[in-house]
């Protein structure tokens, strides 16, 4: 066994350190690192089951021209040449680059430097432009610069933390647990503003379930209050004219109530709190962000923190917090099309002084194509060459469908990815095996500023290579040799951290002149360190006149539910699945939380409209529709759906949210409003339901519904369908058939031997019931004959239901019984009959909730 490498963890930008120890050759133990200030040794249940990722399974291990396998030299000098030719002949702005926040700093600097400084086109984006680009247009138009004030510490200090558009139990379960760690020493109080009762909510003093849209109304209706409560007094702030004469009309408490669809004491209790405790973080995600009056939104935030003089002190802060785990180094080198590099803009100033720094041959002299625009030209067949690497746009990007239409009839399509298909792969003419995590060498910046080591601790398989080294194999023979002569990371990292520092003179905030000359030793070293521990702690802002800038916004018109289109689509994630699931659906316990795509909806809403929980449901917009599993939940607000964004065509027939999602953007940011589309749910009437376990792999099954669950040792699908179910039987791998089945009663139950063990099973029915598919999924590879097909052990039947905690693969079932049985009262007890909650926590919120649930049920008797 090898020494343990510290490195960060692959997913969300809390930017967890992680021990990574080698056990064997494709086997890694992880733990959290107790030395990394993100997470001080926490991880949560993704972090944790690292490990299970790093296997070869659906790797793309070498270089391929459409179905071939080429060589590195064949597919670069492709690239190169493609390039080169659509530049030659339709000019710079015919090609583009999209890229993504799971790249590290250094792959994003030569991509956006190759782009902006030598291809002379400004058309790269990144899907951070689907996830923070209205937080990026806030700052800039509040501090002049995009940077984050907030810090982790900030959550420790805060007396109160309001999380605004944020499951952060959910997508920051290490920040979550960093809140709740304050709440219990110190009494933080906290409040949740979403839609949605999430598992986040569950555990506020106060949840504000807002109709969507309508967070600028809410903050505004805030800063009036404090203004009249002598609150709203800070100094160094620049207000435009009329700024707090337009607070004065309709901003009082009734009309901001009714506005924001809450009751009036609840929004009154909410601005008591805040009157109250001057240490307060405002932490915002996706909520937000993800709005087409998402910067509005973010001002209104940064406008009450700057008014109320709550930023740069101690727990008091706007605090934008970051989805991806480079998220922040892309912003740092420039990797949004509306930047340059180094926090710089397109201004003649800037295009001037970064063109000299690199010697660049042609600069781009305006920004570029954003993401959704950026498609649309693809589309139209304006982009004839087109580079993705890092980001599955075809299931991401909203109106999906239309992308993926667009992808299709793009004369040129290159991939890079480490898996080797994905829903946008498949439309890649040239794919390149990028090196993934745990393989791979450089640095990403988390949500608080801090710079971590990515190390590596695997071999590059087969002939995978990390994406700088892509890039610039490319650059190079697009005929930019020496602009593109690196060797190894440090120093794509020290060309970077100089131009940071390059006629900064304290313009830009972001500056690395002290990294700047470090040996490639130190660099290998290099702890994480945050290049600004507290911004703005001297109330100077990075504008022309260092002071900041409050930004009139109004809260604009909430649309009316149209005739057709009588609900609204919010969308966003589970506790244990990562965006497209390339990497976190290898894991079979991540599996367990959420196995199927679902749809949530208020029970009044479903019996209104026939969907029952549990059966399927058709979820049709404007642009396009798909099946999924229907879930009653009182948590969601009437007239709203939720559906989650992981299922793609690799994994389900359904469950496709990003084709439903509309393609209308934030007019400064240009983030697509992922949270809100006009939708309508019916129910789907099945003839059958069944389910196919399989040992090592098998494609999905043709019928209605089939998804797929990755379980020890193979994949279950979960099926349903119309007609006969009888051809499913097909696919079947080949072995010995047992079979019982009952036409009468309208079941089939057919097993596949091979050398005796079990190789697969399927179980259908009409009608009936279906058996619990753990037993099942225990014998695959097992020596059984017929008896198996019963589906449970002889004479025992046991069922722990879904898995709530993955660490230790606990059931709720199993929960329920010994909170009933043992008289368990608190999370820490179920902690310490079952092991549940006790390692990464995930489930934590979740235990709290069945406690919950079962004191009210014994209250109500
Ligand atoms: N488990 C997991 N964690 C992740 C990720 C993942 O895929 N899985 N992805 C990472 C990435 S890239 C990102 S960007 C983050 C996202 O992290 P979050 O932003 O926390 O996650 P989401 O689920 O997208 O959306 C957050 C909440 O916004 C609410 N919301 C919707 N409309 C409104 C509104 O009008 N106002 C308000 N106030 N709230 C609203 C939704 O109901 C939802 O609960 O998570 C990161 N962490
Ligand atoms: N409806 C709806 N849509 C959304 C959202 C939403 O809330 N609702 N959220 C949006 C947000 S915030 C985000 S961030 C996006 C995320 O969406 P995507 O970025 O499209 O999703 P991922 O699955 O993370 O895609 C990353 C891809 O990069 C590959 N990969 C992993 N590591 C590496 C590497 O080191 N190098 C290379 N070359 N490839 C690698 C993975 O295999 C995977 O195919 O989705 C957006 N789409
Ligand atoms: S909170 Fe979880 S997913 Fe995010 S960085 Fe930490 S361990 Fe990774
Ligand atoms: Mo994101």
């Amino acid at each position: 066994m090898s020494e343990a490498v510290r490195t960060t963890c692959a997913y969300c930008g809390v930017g967890c350190g992680i021990r990574a120890t080698v056990t064997d050759a494709r086997a890694v133990r992880i733990e959290g690192d107790p030395e990394h200030p993100a997470n001080h040794g926490r991880l949560c249940s993704k972090g944790t089951h690292l490990g299970e990722t790093v296997g070869l399974e659906r790797r793309l291990l070498h270089p391929m021209i459409g179905d071939r396998r080429a060589s590195w030299d064949k597919a670069l000098d492709l690239v190169a040449r493609r390039f080169r030719e659509a530049i030659a002949e339709h000019g710079p702005d015919s090609v583009a680059f999209y890229v993504s926040g799971q790249l590290l700093t250094e792959d994003y600097y030569v991509a956006n430097k190759l782009m902006k400084g030598f291809i002379g086109s400004a058309n790269i984006d990144t899907n951070s432009r689907l996830c923070m680009s209205s937080a990026v247009a806030g700052h800039m138009r509040a501090f002049g610069e995009d940077v984050v004030s907030g810090s982790y510490a900030d959550l420790d200090a805060a007396d109160l933390i309001v999380l605004v558009g944020s499951n952060t139990a959910w997508c920051h379960p290490v920040v979550y647990q960093r809140i709740m760690a304050a709440r219990a020493e110190r009494g933080t109080k906290l409040v949740v503003i979403d839609p949605r009762r999430t598992e986040t909510a569950e555990e506020a003093d106060l949840h504000l379930p807002l109709r969507p849209g309508s967070d600028v109304a809410l903050f505004n209706g805030l800063l009036a209050h404090c203004r009249a409560e002598g609150l709203a007094d800070a100094v160094n702030l620049d207000a435009p004219e009329g700024f707090w004469e337009a607070l004065g009309d309709g901003h009082d408490l009734w009309t901001t109530a009714q506005t924001c669809d809450l009751a009036p004491a609840d929004l009154q209790r909410f601005y008591q709190l805040f009157a109250a405790h001057p240490c307060t973080v405002t932490l915002f995600s996706q909520g937000i962000n993800q709005s087409i009056r998402g910067t509005d939104q973010v001002n209104a935030i940064l406008n009450l923190h700057l008014a109320t003089g709550r930023i740069g002190t101690p727990g008091a802060a706007p605090f934008s917090i970051t989805g991806q785990p480079n998220a922040m180094g892309g912003r740092e080198v420039g990797g949004l099309a509306s930047t340059l590099a180094a926090h710089r803009g397109f201004g003649d100033q800037d295009i001037a002084e970064v063109g000299r720094f690199w010697a660049a041959e042609r600069m781009a002299t305006k920004p570029g194509l954003k993401a959704v625009d950026l498609f649309r030209a693809v589309g139209e067949g304006r982009i004839k060459a087109l580079w993705i690497m890092a980001t599955n746009p075809a299931v991401s990007m909203p109106d999906a469908g239309r992308v993926r239409e667009a992808l299709a009839a793009c004369p040129f399509v290159v991939v890079s990815d480490v898996v080797a298909e994905t829903d946008t792969s498949v439309h890649a003419h040239v794919r390149l095996p990028a090196a993934a995590w745990g393989e791979k060498d450089g640095t990403v910046t988390n949500s608080e500023r801090t710079i971590s080591r990515q190390r590596a601790f695997l071999p590059l398989p087969g002939e995978a290579k990390p994406d700088w080294w892509i890039v610039t194999q490319v650059a190079r023979r697009m005929g930019f040799r020496t602009a593109f002569a690196y060797d190894r990371p440090a120093e794509i990292w020290r060309e970077h951290a100089r131009l940071t520092a390059y006629r900064n003179q304290g313009a830009r905030m972001l500056d690395l002149t002290a990294r700047a000359a470090i040996g490639n030793e130190a660099y290998d070293v290099m702890a994480p360190f945050s290049w600004n521990p507290q911004p703005f702690a001297d109330r100077r802002y990075p504008t022309d006149n260092g002071r900041a800038r409050l930004v009139s916004v109004a809260q604009r018109p909430l649309d009316a539910p149209l005739r057709n289109w009588p609900m609204t689509l919010n969308t966003g994630r589970y506790r244990d699945q990562w965006h497209t699931m390339t990497r976190t659906g290898l894991s079979p316990k991540l599996a367990r939380h959420r196995e199927e795509p679902l749809v949530e909806i208020h029970p009044e809403d479903a019996a209104a409209l026939g969907i029952v929980d549990g059966a399927l449901a058709r979820v049709t917009t404007p642009q396009g529709e798909s099946l999924f599993r229907a879930a009653h939940h009182p948590g969601q607000r009437r007239g709203e759906l939720f559906t989650p964004i992981h299922w793609t065509d690799q994994q389900a027939r359904g469950g496709r949210t990003g084709v439903l999602a509309r393609d209308l953007a934030d007019p400064h940011s240009g983030q697509p409003g992922f949270k809100l589309s006009p939708a309508r749910i019916s129910p789907v009437v099945v003839d059958w339901r069944g389910f196919l376990i399989v040992h090592g792999d098998a494609p999905a099954p043709d019928c209605l519904w089939a998804t797929r669950v990755t379980v020890p040792g193979g994949v279950i699908y979960e099926l349903a369908g119309t007609g006969e179910p009888a051809a499913l039987d097909r696919g079947l791998p080949r072995g010995e058939r047992i079979e019982a089945s009952d036409p009468a009663r309208g079941t089939l139950r057919v097993g596949v031997l091979r050398d005796g063990l079990l190789a697969a099973v399927l179980f259908v029915t009409r009608h009936g019931e279906l058996p619990s598919r753990d037993w099942l999924i225990g014998q695959l590879h097992q020596p059984q004959g017929p008896q198996v097909l019963a589906g449970r052990a002889p004479g025992r039947r046991s069922d722990r239901g879904p898995v709530l905690c993955a660490c230790f693969d606990i059931g709720l079932h199993s929960i329920i019984a010994a909170i009933r049985d043992q008289q368990l009262q608190d999370v820490a007890a179920i902690g310490a009959a079952l092991g549940a909650g006790t390692n990464c926590g995930s489930c934590r919120p979740a235990l709290a909730r069945i406690l919950n649930d079962m004191a009210k049920e014994v209250a109500h008797g």
